[in-house]
């Protein structure tokens, strides 16, 4: 059996990736649609040695369409979903604009696949930072619940989408010739900088990104009391983020126990070598599938504390690939349209 799907952003950072992934896994397409703005439409994109003509969405866009990748921001998910649940498609959302409605589930395929199976036409793929952070916890959480996790991340260009990562090459280049470094896309000069995420702040003194973290992560493992405080600061690095990880169990767990489990999690690669000092890097993840674990060690100030470091190529699991590997799960599980399905969008 094959699927009629549409992208929607196809033309995005995480859209051109979604169409690297679905030519690469083979996946069984009937037809793919690929949709942007009226600002891209007629512009082409290769799949699979053929040009495809990018279109416009529209009113009748997602008529006999299966499957909707959407990954063109918040506004364009909500102003769409209407129209893409009534034509009888799955939507499957990149952005946060229904992640934390409880008739939507909210999944990571290595965490909660059974969520999948709850959905009434549309399933949130969670943030990037929190799919990475919560590939490399849940399997550690399952065998011991982990009690706190306090995160620092480390974030790419690439979260802030395609224009970001091309600002990111003008002002370090800019830089380079002596010249001042033009922010247009993201608030401040990222070349040679940092500075904490740009979403905005809430009145936690956290910003949204951060309680994204621990809302979604709240969410995806089935834990809405678990205590997680995260910091998110923005990189100079095109497109894989890091994270470092402090988790807190109720007793303590080994570090060689957590990477006889890591060693073996789905979705996940171990790097350590210890002799070298080489561990998980930005420029490894990046390209990859799994999420890079490395620096696996007892915290020297709490007995039953852990630290990992993480990398992650946050276009493709923290994006792409997690919506693809969504897709592919309903359709082997046969969840694409579940029997009682309602037909509702639900109001954000
Ligand atoms: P377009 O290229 O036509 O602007 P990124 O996350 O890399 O910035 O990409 C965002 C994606 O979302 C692009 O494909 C962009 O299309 C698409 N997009 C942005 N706004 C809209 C909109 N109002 N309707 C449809 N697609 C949109
Ligand atoms: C970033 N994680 O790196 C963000 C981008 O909720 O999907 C994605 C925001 C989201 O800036």
């Amino acid at each position: 059996q094959s699927y009629r799907v549409a992208i929607l952003g196809a033309t995005g950072a995480v859209g051109t990736e979604l169409l690297s992934l679905l030519e690469e896994c083979r996946f069984p397409l009937a037809d793919l649609k690929l949709l942007a703005s009226p600002r891209s439409a007629g512009q082409t994109l290769m799949f699979q040695g053929e040009s495809l003509t990018v279109e416009a969405v529209g009113d009748r866009a997602f008529d006999n369409i299966d499957i909707v990748l959407a990954s063109a921001g918040g506004s364009t998910s909500k102003a769409w979903a209407d129209r893409i649940v009534a034509a009888g498609a799955v939507m499957i959302d990149n952005s946060s604009a229904f992640r934390m409605h409880p008739t939507v589930p909210l999944v990571v395929p290595e965490v909660n696949p059974g969520a999948a199976a709850e959905h009434s036409g549309i399933i949130a793929n969670p943030n990037c930072t929190t799919i990475l952070m919560n590939v490399a916890v849940y399997p550690l959480h399952r065998v011991q619940p982990v009690q706190r996790i306090i995160a620092a991340t480390y974030q790419s260009a690439s979260g802030a989408g395609a224009r970001a990562m091309e600002e990111v090459r003008l002002q370090s280049q800019a830089i380079l010739d002596g010249k001042a470094p033009v922010p247009e896309v993201l608030p401040y000069p990222l070349a040679f900088n940092l500075f904490p995420h740009n979403s905005p702040m809430t009145e936690t003194g956290y910003c949204e990104e951060e309680m994204k973290m621990v809302n979604e992560t709240r969410k995806i493992f089935s834990e809405p009391s678990l205590r997680i405080s995260a910091t998110c600061v923005r990189v100079p690095v095109l497109r894989a983020h890091s994270e470092a990880i402090n988790l807190e169990f109720a007793a303590p767990f080994s570090p060689d126990q957590a990477r006889e489990i890591l060693s073996q999690a789905p979705g996940v690669k171990l790097v350590e070598d210890w002799q070298a000092n080489y561990f998980p890097m930005p420029m490894d993840a990046t390209g990859r599938d799994e999420v890079l674990v490395g620096r696996i060690r007892q915290d020297i100030s709490h007995p039953n504390g852990l630290e990992l470091w993480i990398c992650g190529d946050q276009i493709r699991k923290g994006a792409a690939l997690n919506a693809v590997q969504i897709a592919e799960l309903l359709i082997e599980k046969d969840w694409l349209r579940p029997a009682e399905r309602a037909i509702a969008t639900p109001q954000s």
